[in-house]
């Protein structure tokens, strides 16, 4: 039979877990999105750039099993949706990003948006696509679809002619049906040497990471059954709730919360699951980890890179802790009061000690708590990228796994207002509230405009410390100066306006609770609401505090004094001198 190439674009998406796809039309796509515009399935969402298409994506991603779709112009439109696709890439996030491509059939050189859009993304996607005949189509999706969810997950990059998506070409009568591949088993040889270690070690810990994001049942379990504690990376914050009383919070080393550090202290049997011990989520790799390391991980690749494991197990976190606990059989430690209670101390002081400390304006974990109080188990919350990302992996409290969004490992400024998008619009019973600092926000505020022609009620809480706070953190004490990292002041209610958002502002901590409410209120009614949260920065994360002490102690001595000597200086006479 013969189909247009768009008509088999639709035919493909329309077999997989897809709902709304992402982009910008232009001259090299609009076959695409007349067709998408025809699913009964699929709904195109037009959004003001195409760096919102990518993080919208994968927001769906994130806060579900469907993939996240993307479909832009070639080059311009891909090369503004690539900060998203390297968030993908290096988060593990699948995506599918759908381009055109310039006509090969004219024989014309120069043309509109031409460039290599392989070689441009081939750097950050797990396989790009050429589609050079109308047979190929499905085929490349369904293999795109299959690459991007198998393994360790990740974006697939699939170019279509202008003239393939539009003209007619010959295809087989009978289409195939997408069959999803199953997971593989998990190796038993190295889930018994696990069952081992485990049974011999003292004080056991777990470690766990995004990876788990669909593998809570099988983390409860083990950590109730091992009776340890667990601590998470920045990405994987919200795969296990924080109300659980073995959990103790983000990381583990110098730069993690006083509960982690002392839960973790002398840990002799570390059970790590789906973390690659990456620079972010170790505070620049300041964590001592025992040698008794059982590593499991569906990419083998990232066993022995950062910390040599004893046991690897390479497979899918959910699959394989499910092998690990029915190994165990019915092994279960006494229940550990001791732990539970220090756990919880800690977790109080550290909390008390932020209350306390002297912060004019708006205290950040203050209000955090308060926003986490009032987040019921089927919300979401998301965080952009800065300081205000570790305030809330300190005081953040995620009342059900999976519903709390970080970006890590590309750490791309702007991703939360966007990516907020595409878990409302496949969630649109939850409420969805993104913290979102300053900096960030200017970066992709204009997204609030689709969500309001799109009746989205979102609350977007803008730290507003009028700083790039956490890198003028780090500026201040070697430099004595904030080059570059001082915004210039912006009017968040001016943004508001001209977008069809409501606004609310917060500048006392006596005030959190109703504007907060406030905000639901109104998000509850479909409209988006910027809350303008006056926070002050004045007191560091636990995290900051810890990447800086990590990595000072990792200079040479004779770096170390000539740093110092320079901040002694500049303390005295201001200098540029270095
Ligand atoms: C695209 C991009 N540019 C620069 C950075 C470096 N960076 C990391 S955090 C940060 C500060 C973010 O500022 P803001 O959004 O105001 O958050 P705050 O740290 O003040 O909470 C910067 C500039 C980055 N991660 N991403
Ligand atoms: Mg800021």
């Amino acid at each position: 039979m013969k189909k247009t190439g768009a008509w088999l674009v639709r035919y493909a998406l329309e077999q997989l877990p897809i709902s709304h796809t992402f982009g910008i039309p232009g001259m090299q796509n609009t076959e695409i999105y007349d067709e998408l515009d025809r699913s009964k399935k699929i709904t195109p969402v037009l959004v003001t750039h195409e760096e919102s298409a990518s993080f919208a994506a994968d927001g769906i991603a994130r806060s579900s099993n469907r993939i996240g779709v993307c479909v832009v112009v070639p080059g311009a439109g891909v090369s503004n949706a690539f900060s998203g696709i390297c968030e993908a890439y290096l988060d593990g996030i699948p995506m599918l990003v759908i381009a055109g491509s310039a006509r090969l059939d004219t024989g014309k050189s120069y043309q509109l948006h031409q460039l290599d859009q392989q070689e441009l993304t081939r750097g950050a996607v797990k396989k790009g696509f050429r589609i050079r005949k109308h047979s190929e189509i499905v085929p490349s999706l369904f293999e795109a679809y299959t690459i991007a969810v198998t393994g360790c997950p990740g974006p697939c990059f699939i170019e279509v002619p202008v003239e393939i998506q539009m003209m007619l070409g010959e295809v087989e009568d009978n289409l195939p049906v997408y069959k999803a591949p199953e997971p593989a088993a998990p190796p038993l040889d190295a889930i018994n040497a696990a069952v081992e270690l485990i049974k011999n070690a003292k004080k056991p810990g777990i470690y766990a990471g995004w990876g788990c994001k669909d593998a809570f049942e099988q983390l409860k379990q083990l950590v109730d059954m091992l009776q340890a504690p667990i601590s998470l990376t920045m990405q994987g914050y919200g795969v296990f709730p924080g109300t659980h009383p073995l959990h103790t919070g983000m990381g583990f080393g110098v730069s993690a919360v006083p509960a982690a550090q002392r839960a973790f202290a002398d840990c002799d049997c570390l059970i790590a699951v789906a973390v690659r011990f990456a620079e972010v989520a170790t505070g620049s790799y300041g964590i001592n980890v025992t040698e008794n390391l059982i590593h499991i991980d569906i990419d083998p690749e990232v066993f022995d890179k950062n910390f040599k494991a004893k046991v690897k197990i390479a497979g899918d976190a959910k699959v394989s802790l499910q092998a690990l606990i029915t190994a165990l059989g019915g092994y279960h430690r006494p229940e550990n009061t001791a732990l539970i209670d220090q756990i919880r101390e800690a977790k109080n002081d550290y909390f008390n000690e932020w209350l306390s400390a002297r912060i004019d304006g708006v205290n950040p974990a203050l209000f955090i708590r308060e926003l986490g109080t009032l987040m019921e188990e089927d919300d979401y919350v998301l965080s952009d990228v800065g300081n205000h990302t570790f305030l809330m992996g300190e005081h953040f409290v995620v009342k059900r796994a999976g519903h709390f969004i970080a970006p890590c490992d590309f750490n791309c400024m702007g991703y939360a207002a966007p990516a907020s998008l595409g878990v409302k619009l496949i969630h649109p019973e939850s409420l969805v509230a993104a913290v979102i600092g300053d900096g960030c926000f200017l970066m992709t505020c204009m997204e609030t405009l689709t969500a309001a022609s799109l009746q989205q009620g979102i609350i977007y809480c803008i730290f507003k410390d009028g700083e790039l706070a956490q890198i003028s953190q780090t500026q201040k004490i070697p430099y004595n100066k904030k080059t570059c990292t001082v915004l210039k002041d912006y009017n968040l209610e001016g943004i508001a306006i001209a977008t069809g958002a409501a606004y609310l502002s917060v500048s006392d901590n006596s005030d959190i609770t109703a504007v907060l409410q406030e905000a639901r209120g109104i998000a509850g009614k479909g409209q988006p609401v910027i809350v303008d949260v006056r926070v002050s920065y004045a007191k560091k994360t636990a995290y900051t505090k810890g990447v800086i002490t990590t990595n000072l102690k990792r200079f040479p001595l004779k770096e170390k004094i000539r740093l110092i000597f320079r901040i002694v200086i500049r303390r005295l006479f201001n200098s540029r001198s270095g």
